[in-house]
């Protein structure tokens, strides 16, 4: 059986105000060119297909035409999407019936039952044991398990409740999709915040579980074999979806054969590379003063990038300099992403080094950590004018609560 495994494609970000429309028309038609040349059995997509709960009209335009469109090159191409922590589980899930029409499986959500059939599942498995046929015969499965709160004994049921089917034969090849953060796994480009809100699950939670030949991952945007791991991958982002993830990206293509997996990194190309100006300083010592920076920009606003600007100074710049920044992009094919400014290192980390533990954060309220997180960042109080607006923010965040 032959796989194609891609993840994470954020359809509808919009990146520091700017559509990542042409970037995702530009990744679907490598993506098309890949299809044509790998001949995979099935494309799986682990998740995150938009990164919204509610796409907008263009979004889903952009997400229907590719899809289909790929469909429409082979008749035996198989697509199985699952939903991921960024996708509306129901809106995904919603055109289910006629995606079926194009041999594509979509599971954005378990269907949950409370009387019990013979399995130790409470949910309907076949739904998400999507049968993988070449020339009308059964040829391995996919496990297209969605996101959901962590749990590894799943796939263990599932494949109980997979080997008691009539349809199932040993020689067919068995591939389990999830999106979820495995403990580690290589989270370059992952804020921390992001991991820590994650659950996460041990890589011994996947390896314990026999009979999978491929597990097929998203959530971690850098693609990687998971602890070296080479049929237990994340297939990562297409492009960047963030200034951090500077990297090559990529999709995996996977043979199984005689229970064996290969698989093959394909290099995806990026339409608009994303930039640090003048180049990402380590802090203060390493970095250029303001006007250094304005006079060497010429260099760089030509150039079709995302650019993220790092100056050196010693209080947060004014309005009128940040102004000036921006207007320098202005009509250029550069596009500015933001300043990053880095003070001296005595005024770094007075404020919130007093917090330690959890608890102490705990005791703190939004408005005081937003404050403290202010100073860190700039140097200096925050000043009234926005502090009044902050609070009242906060005010009205908690009232919602
Ligand atoms: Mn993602």
């Amino acid at each position: 059986m032959k796989v194609l495994h891609t993840s994470d494609w954020h359809i509808g970000q919009i990146f520091h105000n700017y559509s990542r429309e042409e970037e995702h028309k530009y990744f679907f038609e490598q993506l098309k060119s890949i299809v044509i040349k790998e001949k995979p059995d099935v494309m799986v997509v682990s998740g995150d297909v938009f990164h919204t709960a509610t796409p907008t009209i263009v979004s889903q335009r952009l997400y229907y035409n590719f899809i289909v469109d790929l469909s429409h090159l082979d008749d035996d191409l198989q697509i199985v999407i699952t939903s991921g922590n960024h996708d509306s589980p129901s809106r995904l899930e919603a055109p289910r019936p006629l995606w079926e029409a194009f041999n594509v499986s979509v599971v954005g959500m378990l269907d949950y039952h409370t009387d019990s059939d013979d399995s130790d599942l409470n949910f309907d498995a076949s739904k998400i044991e999507i049968p993988i046929t070449r020339n009308g015969e059964i040829i391995g499965w996919v496990l297209a398990v969605p996101y959901m709160n962590g749990n590894a004994n799943i796939y263990d049921s599932l494949l109980n409740h997979l080997k008691k089917r009539q349809e199932y034969a040993d020689n067919q090849s068995i591939v389990a999709m999830g999106h979820l953060a495995v403990r580690s796994a290589d989270i370059t480009g992952h804020s921390e915040d992001i991991i820590g809100k994650l659950e996460t699950l041990d890589v011994q939670d996947f390896t314990e579980v026999k009979g999978v030949d491929y597990w097929a991952f998203g959530h971690i945007h850098f693609p990687q074999a998971i602890k070296g791991i080479e049929d237990m991958r994340y297939a990562g982002s297409p492009f960047p979806i963030s200034f951090n993830e500077n990297y090559q990206h990529s999709v995996v293509s996977v043979k199984i054969e005689d229970s064996k997996t290969e698989t093959t990194v394909i290099p995806l190309k990026t339409l608009i590379p994303i930039v640090d100006f003048p180049s990402k300083p380590k802090g203060y010592d390493d970095a250029l003063p303001y006007e250094t920076v304005m006079m060497q920009l010429i260099e760089i606003l030509n150039d079709r990038a995302y650019v993220r600007v790092h100056v050196q100074t010693d209080k947060p710049l004014t309005q009128a300099e940040t102004a000036a920044m921006v207007q320098a992009f202005e009509g250029q094919n550069a596009m500015f992403c933001g300043i990053q400014s880095y003070f001296p290192e005595k005024l770094e980390g007075d404020d919130i080094q007093d917090v330690k533990t959890l608890r102490e954060l705990k005791s703190k309220s939004p408005f005081e950590l937003g404050c403290s997180v202010y100073l860190k960042k700039n140097g200096s109080e925050m000043p009234d004018e926005l502090k009044e607006m902050f609070k009242k923010v906060c005010e009205e965040a908690e009232s919602l609560s």
